[in-house]
């Protein structure tokens, strides 16, 4: 088993809690009909999330999804802008303008947010170019799930970076549904890493939900590119614990699997290795009751901010000309 040494431990703790206390955050103010938008529940895939935004540099780039809570706090948007974005407000990292779907917060890395599915990984090919061009260093990491590696951008993404040895990260986060098609029914490879291979590129499978699996391949990706080695694909294996929305049925999911979803739920086997490696109840606490609170004072913010001005509707749309 790989060492992860504990300031590293508490700093993947951290990041998976604050994911993870945010997703209930959510779900909760939804529940209580205080508002009322889309939100796609990262229940269940915190820890992948946590483990790679851990494995960068906060000068990295980042490419999400619509499920891309856990990238966008764990890489560190400030709250206040997260929470205003997606409650529509004029002091959202998007002037209120995305919403949930279209997060984009350069300044910290998370460049792009998309709900076109598959679209994120040229476009992380794009950023690693100019990193490879500039010299900048950077490394670009881009998430996707199981249903994007059907789309044809996937596959023009992995040839395209494996050629020119481009510093990206292809993440996807295998939560064995897309939408509501579970991926046997939408793919017949047994895996998505081995697809890597026909690009002659490097490709894993690793379980999401043991942080001595994800934590280490995401960093060994990260050092791969940066020597100029070239892109990784991680396939993580996890689970969707909920609905492929807030708020949608998931009775077509089989009761095994829910079951199974239940015993890997990655966060008590986190607090266990938490534990196992001499932190204490009390500490581990602490850090969720600090978050919490970090939590309800941007939800507060961001609920007393001011909605985005009329005249605000075509800016940053359409291009300005003369
Ligand atoms: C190009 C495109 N096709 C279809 C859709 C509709 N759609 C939205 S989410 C989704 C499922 C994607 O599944 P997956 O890639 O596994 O991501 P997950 O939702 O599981 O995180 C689909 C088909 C879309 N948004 N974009
Ligand atoms: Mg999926």
């Amino acid at each position: 088993m790989p060492a992860i040494d504990r300031d590293k431990l508490r700093d993947i703790y951290t990041r998976t809690m604050k994911v993870n206390r945010t997703d209930e955050k959510f779900r909760a103010l939804l529940m209580q009909g205080k508002v009322a938008v889309m939100y796609y529940c990262v229940r269940g895939q915190e820890l992948v999330s946590a483990a790679a935004m851990a494995a960068l540099e906060p000068q990295d780039y980042v490419v999400c999804t619509y499920r891309g809570q856990g990238e966008q706090t764990a890489k560190g948007i400030p709250m206040e802008k997260w929470w205003g974005e997606c409650l529509g407000k004029a002091t959202g990292t998007c002037k209120g303008k995305g919403g949930t779907m279209h997060i984009t917060d350069p300044a910290t890395g998370i460049m792009v947010t998309t709900g076109v599915v598959g679209s994120g990984l040229p476009i992380a090919n794009g950023l690693a170019m100019a990193s490879q061009n500039n010299g900048d260093g950077r490394v670009t990491l881009v998430s996707f799930g199981d249903g994007a590696a059907n789309i044809g951008a996937f596959h023009e993404a992995l040839n395209m970076a494996q050629l020119y040895k481009l510093p990206v990260i292809f993440l996807c986060q295998n939560n064995r549904y897309g939408e509501h098609t579970a991926y046997a029914d939408h793919t017949a490879s047994p895996s998505i890493a081995m697809r890597a291979e026909g690009y002659g590129m490097k490709g894993v499978r690793v379980d999401g939900n043991d942080v001595f699996q994800i934590y280490p391949a995401v960093k060994e990706a990260v050092e791969r590119a940066r020597a100029g080695e070239g892109p990784t694909l991680i396939e993580a294996m996890c689970y969707r614990m909920m609905g492929h929305f807030f708020g949608s049925d998931f009775s077509y999911m089989p009761p095994e699997h829910l079951e199974e979803m239940k015993r890997e739920d990655p966060l008590p086997k986190l607090r266990k290795v938490m534990l196992e490696h001499q932190f204490t109840e009390e500490e581990l606490d602490a850090i969720v009751a600090e978050i919490d609170a970090q939590i309800d004072a941007a939800v507060a913010h961001a609920l007393a901010a001011p909605l985005p001005d009329v005249d605000e509707i075509y800016r940053d749309v359409l291009e300005e000309t003369a």
